[in-house]
């Protein structure tokens, strides 16, 4: 399975929602970091990589964008616009992400700290190192 959606819990009421994410009962692993990205063009291509050994759970928290992910064999689109929903993803996915609303902004959830050296920044370079 290339990710997964999660949909989150929502307290609502006529004052507005809350989504409350905590480690060990609503979420798939221990977060190490947290990370958001905002004001970008609408046709920006973000990404561009696959990491080798983290996971993430994305979330659009305002606007829109779309998450192209790619495990070596098909590709899908994950359009995202919906802060009660996380787009999970595990290692050894490329992804690229574009087509972002004005007032998009994307929060990650990451389950390691950042480290450069887990990162494979060329796609040809993912295509081995999944084939092995
Ligand atoms: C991912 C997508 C969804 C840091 O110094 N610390 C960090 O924790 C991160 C995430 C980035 N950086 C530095 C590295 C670069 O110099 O910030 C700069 C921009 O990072 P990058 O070009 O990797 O950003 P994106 O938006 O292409 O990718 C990011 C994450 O890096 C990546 O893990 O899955 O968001």
């Amino acid at each position: 399975m290339m990710y997964e959606l999660l949909n989150f819990k929502v307290r609502g009421d006529h004052t507005g929602n809350l989504v409350a994410l905590e480690q060990g009962t609503d979420f798939p692993f221990d977060i190490k970091r947290v990370y958001y990205i905002w004001g970008t063009d609408r046709d920006a291509i973000r990404g561009r990589h696959a990491h080798r050994n983290l996971e993430q759970v994305i979330v659009c928290t305002s606007g829109s964008c779309d998450f192209i992910l790619d495990d070596g064999h098909e590709r899908v689109t994950v359009h995202l616009d919906n802060p009660a929903v996380g787009l999970h993803i595990k290692s050894n996915i490329w992804r690229e992400f574009t087509n972002f609303s004005p007032d998009c902004v994307v929060m990650v959830l990451a389950s390691e700290h950042y480290d450069e050296s887990d990162y494979i920044r060329d796609y040809e370079q993912f295509k081995t190192e999944i084939a092995k």
